[in-house]
């Protein structure tokens, strides 16, 4: 507490969060000389990785691509365990992070940022906490994350029911064992594909509870080694920048042929060997999966070929069949032993696509007519994505309308780095840009540079105020959608459509043009001496 009381009531900036985008953002303002303040409502960094720690919790995106490429002594001399990290893993090297950068200094943990309120007059920002402080900047950035704030549908008779509880997404710090238990996971999307096989290792009888089955390809995960570790840090450099202009972000083989143009043995030859390399790469098999339904269909054929030669009981293949959505419209799942698991004894899938949970009791739930009893049930059920944390900070800009108010149908951004009528507040992958949609570091490191640049260039000019102009702002707004609307995305109830979240907007919140495209995007408006923005000097009055 006297660490905290110690600390500044005034800054130049305040962020919301202590994941990737906030140590990455505190490093930045340290070596500009920026004072910063960085509030986190967990006990430690790690972001996404301090709350996600259920069982087979694991990145799908390779480690040597999924971390920091700004320092090259740091890319040099980290050491990742294997080709796709395990949450503790991936917790170690945040913690590394900012241990190396010493950036724990400018944190208050366990303090969450509850209200953000832009003063007019003085042209700052007013921060208020949940710890009662308030603290004031010029700047305010939100690197609260995209996939943070977890849900549990309002199931009727939830408080009922007397056995454990857990939400993949606020898994507990201490150990939680299942063994002798009966479990119930509700919810098959890559949080529940990922804990699905470890839970079946551990309980005496698990149930999964399904109601759209989703794709999943094998991660094919293995030990690191020295020759492949070695592949990347001896051209790291030059690894990363061309990961900055590839669509997604990663560095990976694409095909630019389409899945229509091979003949039926090329396809089906190129999907082999995908599917044996494993992971989301899978997608690239060709290049037009994700906007021809035709192509789509041949490569959703393929994997729900593959469920039927895995999965011995055919009911059970069936229901593990996708049909919902084109493959890759809702995020690809990537695991270890999925399938596999339904040839288990202990484990039960329960079709809920057609008769949904009626509802929790005190020693299980309900389906239909069907009674279930359990020791534990794990929520794998997801979270409000892009826009929940926002709005889970009363941020009121210009006027004091608030940003709720604002997006009430639908997020509201300019490259989804800032909104009209909040001036100096900035997002780090926010909704309207390619975020989710892309290795969420490499998104992280460029926004957080642009931000910074930003900031830069405006004390440099003697500017004291930025803000997107509302016709550049609409302008991207439609763009997003024009997109995404080309593509087969708009096509699955996804949480990217906000379909997740009973009232939420439905439109497709990433921007899905490619993380390359994006970034062109950026460093031309930014050449064009910000266009679309719109800077202001300081007043007398707030100079004061
Ligand atoms: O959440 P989800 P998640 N009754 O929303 C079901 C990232 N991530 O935590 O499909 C019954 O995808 C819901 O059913 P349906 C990644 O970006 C990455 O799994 O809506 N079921 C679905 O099956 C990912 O996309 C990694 O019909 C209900 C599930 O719950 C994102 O996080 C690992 C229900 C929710 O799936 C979110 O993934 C983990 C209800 N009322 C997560 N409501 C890696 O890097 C929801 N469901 C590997």
């Amino acid at each position: 507490m006297s660490v905290q009381q110690s600390k500044a009531s005034s800054v130049d900036v305040i962020v919301a969060g202590a994941g990737f985008s906030g140590l990455y953002l505190l490093h930045r303002f340290r070596k500009m000389g920026v004072s910063a303040r960085c509030f986190e409502r967990g006990d430690g960094v790690g972001g996404t990785w301090y709350w996600n720690r259920y069982p087979g919790a694991r990145c799908d995106v390779e480690s040597m691509q999924y971390s920091f490429g700004f320092d090259d002594d740091l890319q040099q001399e980290w050491d990742w365990p294997e080709k796709f990290s395990a949450q503790p893993d991936i917790m170690a090297y945040a913690n590394h992070v900012a241990d190396r950068f010493d950036l724990k200094r400018d944190i208050d943990f366990e303090t969450e940022v509850k209200a953000a309120h832009f003063d007019e007059a003085a042209r700052q920002w007013r921060i208020t906490t949940s710890t009662g402080e308030t603290v004031t900047a010029k700047f305010f950035v939100m690197a609260g994350g995209c996939i943070s704030t977890a849900q549990i549908p309002k199931f009727e008779g939830l408080s009922d029911y007397k056995g454990k509880t857990y939400h993949t997404g606020k898994w507990p710090h201490e150990a939680v064992s299942f063994a002798g238990m009966r479990v119930a996971v509700i919810g098959t999307g890559s949080s529940g594909i990922q804990a699905i096989p470890v839970i079946a290792k551990e309980a005496a009888h698990l149930t999964v509870f399904q109601r759209q089955a989703n794709f999943t390809i094998p991660s094919r995960n293995h030990k690191m080694t020295d020759d492949y570790a070695q592949s990347w840090k001896a051209e790291y450099p030059a690894k990363r920048q061309e990961m900055r202009y590839m669509p997604n972000g990663v560095l990976r083989e694409l095909n630019d042929k389409s899945a229509l143009e091979v003949s039926e043995e090329e396809r089906l030859a190129t999907y082999e060997a995908r599917w044996e390399m494993g992971g989301s790469g899978f997608l690239g098999a060709f290049n037009d999966i994700l906007t021809n339904k035709e192509a789509n269909d041949t490569m959703a054929e393929f994997v729900r070929n593959k469920i039927r030669a895995t999965v011995k009981d055919p009911v059970t293949a069936e229901i593990l069949c996708p049909t919902t959505h084109p493959i890759g419209t809702k995020r690809l799942c990537v695991d270890t032993g999925y399938y596999e698991t339904y040839n288990r004894d202990n484990v039960e899938l329960v079709d809920i696509s057609e008769t949904p949970i009626s509802r929790l009791t005190e020693t299980g739930l309900e389906v239909g007519d069907r009674a279930f009893e359990f020791d534990a049930i794990v929520f794998a059920t997801g979270f409000d994505a892009m826009t929940g944390t926002l709005f889970n900070v009363d941020i009121r800009g210009r006027g004091g309308n608030a940003l709720k108010d604002k997006w009430y149908a639908g997020p509201r951004t300019y490259l989804g780095l800032m909104s009209e009528g909040f001036p100096n507040l900035f997002m780090i992958t926010g909704p309207g840009s390619p975020s989710v949609k892309s290795n969420m570091i490499t998104s992280i490191e460029q926004h957080v540079e642009l931000v910074t640049d930003t900031i830069q260039h405006m004390r440099d000019s003697g500017l004291d105020l930025i803000e997107p102009d509302k016709a550049a702002e609409d302008e991207w707004v439609d763009h997003v959608q024009v997109v995404a609307y080309k593509t087969l995305f708009p096509q699955a109830n996804s949480w990217y459509m906000g379909a997740n979240i009973p009232g939420k907007p439905r439109l497709f919140m990433p921007y899905i043009a490619g993380v390359g495209s994006y970034r062109r995007t950026c460093e031309q408006i930014v050449a064009d001496g910000y266009k679309g923005f719109r800077f202001e000097a300081p007043t007398a009055l707030a100079a004061e």
